[in-house]
């Protein structure tokens, strides 16, 4: 014991005070506080079935026979979303608003005889419901004729000067980077490329959302460097270390996204964006693909318990509603969040903290050692810890120990990949590990930039992470016989005639060499003439690598042949799956 205790005091002292590093400004401090909000997509591609639109698709299709706003607004809140972001338009063009600069909006759509506003309809049920209220508005713009000119980006500044004077105070903007270069740009159907770091002129959109909305926090992953960054990825995790930090200029690179910058500069916290479904907007084959309350767990220990917040999507159904089953797992998530953090074992009196501060679990220690005990031995899995980071980010590492049956043992995160995930902590760390009936436990600040501050301690006994149905393992293709005709080529044949409506492709997960992100699908019966079945592109394959669905009319075919026409990378065409039906 006494050596533990040397031990301990040894590593009190390696915290030497150097620089504290940045702090968030006061509209970054409030927004970490948020921790979960929604994002709802919602455009004409929910009745085109697409992810991505290509500009062309008739408004007359937005037609929802019950649009219900109040209903999106509850489901978010039942479900623990403290906010709302809206696609006001997505990279389609079409404006969910009656915007005064453009004839593609709701105002040319059969709903409510094009007087309806859908971006209003939210902003108030958002208020009524308590919820703050945020936009997405794409600077891609597919239908748009002077999109890769000038004019354009005076149209887009135009179009967010309306969102953020009309319909009150706006949290975040959100300007999505993705630019897949064609489109339909007002008929001339062709390919626009830009360069993201000086087309949008963001310096001087910038100046006028600080005007306009002095609380709104910019994000941006594009070029300038908005006041939140994306976590690289849409799966639904940062970095399980993750830094709040980036360097103000300069490129940002993959792990800077996904881990941010030890060093950093400027402050710039990660939000961790996601779909509670595969894709982020509604189709009905992904109905039953709605993810558990597991894999939904699992994304809020990754994101909120890695000092990130959770924007989590609800795509909105044809009918105009969000569909049953999303909405009530995203309620069971947060009765299962509740569930899991309702007692703080170390405020039930059974636990208290010894350290030079006193027993106290909310509120600032500064303390490098935290020696925690039972009076009888306790079950316990989730150890929650918070930096106050109104102060910065300071803690580089830590150590976590728990007294079982008289020896100390080591815990580890178990759902980091290599290490044992004892990180940085800023905003929230949350470590689960597998239960342990333990008499003490210790956490132990191991490094720091300087003087740790820690606001808030939990240990929890949450109901075990069940894993979801297991996958057979079995691939869908390992029936089929396919081959190669040529590295960009893919063959399959059947001994006889067949006929087929639906090709689907899901990508290689894990690399983006290979990944096929333009394709032409051909039929045959005869290897010699050949029916072009579909041609298209796979939209946001790379960021979202979830099954995509070739649909096409009932054809008998003995040979079907796949070009890939672009790929995301490399030479060679590669997949993860393929199932015809
Ligand atoms: C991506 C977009 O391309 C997707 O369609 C979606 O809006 C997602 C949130 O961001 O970059």
């Amino acid at each position: 014991m006494l050596l533990a205790m040397l031990t301990m005091l040894v590593h009190a002292q390696t915290v030497s005070p150097t620089s504290c590093g940045p702090v968030p400004n006061a509209n970054q401090l409030r927004w970490q506080g948020m921790e979960m909000y929604a994002f709802i997509h919602y455009s004409l591609n929910t009745y085109t079935d697409q992810e991505w639109g290509f500009g062309n698709e008739d408004p007359k299709l937005f037609n929802p026979s019950d649009l219900d706003c109040r209903q999106w607004a509850r489901v978010c809140k039942q479900a623990g979303m403290r906010g709302i972001i809206f696609t006001a338009k997505h990279h389609c063009g079409f404006c969910m608003w009656p915007s005064a600069y453009t004839e593609y909006s709701v105002k040319n759509s059969p709903w409510k005889d094009g007087n309806g506003d859908v971006v209003r309809e939210l902003a108030d049920a958002c208020r009524e419901e308590g919820l703050e209220f945020a936009v997405y508005l794409s600077p891609w713009d597919r239908n748009h004729p002077e999109y890769g000119r000038p004019a354009y980006v005076t149209y887009f500044r135009n179009q967010l000067r309306e969102l953020l004077t009309n319909y009150g105070d706006i949290f975040e903007v959100w300007f999505d980077g993705a630019n897949g270069g064609d489109g339909w740009y007002g008929g001339a159907n062709e390919t626009r490329k830009i360069d993201r770091t000086t087309y949008y002129q963001w310096p001087e959109t910038y100046r006028m959302i600080r005007q306009l909305q002095p609380k709104c926090l910019i994000w941006n992953d594009g070029s300038d460097r908005g006041d939140l960054r994306w976590v690289g990825t849409e799966a639904g995790n940062v970095g399980e270390t993750n830094w709040s930090l980036l360097n103000h200029d300069g490129e940002v690179t993959w792990p800077m996204l996904h881990d941010g910058l030890e060093d950093g500069d400027s402050w710039v916290p990660g939000e961790t964006n996601t779909s509670i479904r595969p894709g982020w907007f509604y189709h009905e084959t992904e109905n039953e693909h709605v993810k558990s309350l597991s894999k939904l767990m699992d994304t809020y220990y990754k994101s909120v318990g890695r000092n990130s917040t959770l924007l989590l999507n609800f795509p909105i159904a044809p009918n105009g509603r969000i569909h049953p089953t999303d909405s009530l797992r995203g309620i069971a998530f947060k009765k299962m969040i509740d569930e899991v953090f309702k007692e703080n074992l170390i405020e039930n009196g059974k636990w208290n903290i010894e350290n030079g501060a006193g027993a106290q679990t909310e509120g600032n220690v500064q303390s490098s050692i935290f020696n925690i005990q039972w009076d009888k031995p306790t079950a316990c899995n989730r150890f929650l810890v918070e930096e106050d980071i109104a102060q910065g980010q300071r803690v580089k590492k830590f150590a976590l120990e728990a007294e079982v049956d008289g020896k100390w043992v080591p815990l580890k995160d178990e759902l980091v990949e290599n290490g044992d995930g004892l990180t940085t902590i800023g905003h929230r760390r949350i470590i689960c590990f597998p239960t342990v009936t333990a008499t003490r436990l210790r956490f132990t600040i191991t490094d720091a930039k300087c003087a740790p501050v820690i606001k808030k301690l939990g240990v929890y006994l949450a109901p075990e992470l069940t894993d979801d149905i297991p996958d057979s393992g079995e691939k869908k293709c390992s029936a089929l016989h396919l081959f190669f005709s040529t590295p960009t080529q893919m063959m399959i044949d059947w001994d006889t005639e067949q006929t087929f409506t639906t090709f689907r492709y899901l990508p290689p997960q894990d690399t983006k060499a290979g990944i096929v992100t333009h394709y032409t699908l051909w039929g045959s019966t005869d290897w010699a003439n050949w029916t072009k079945l579909a041609s298209g592109e796979f939209s946001n394959i790379v960021n979202n690598p979830i099954w995509q669905t070739i649909k096409f009319p009932a054809t008998k075919v003995r040979i079907l042949k796949l070009d890939a026409d672009r790929l995301a990378e490399g030479e060679r065409m590669g997949y993860g799956d393929l199932e015809i039906k």
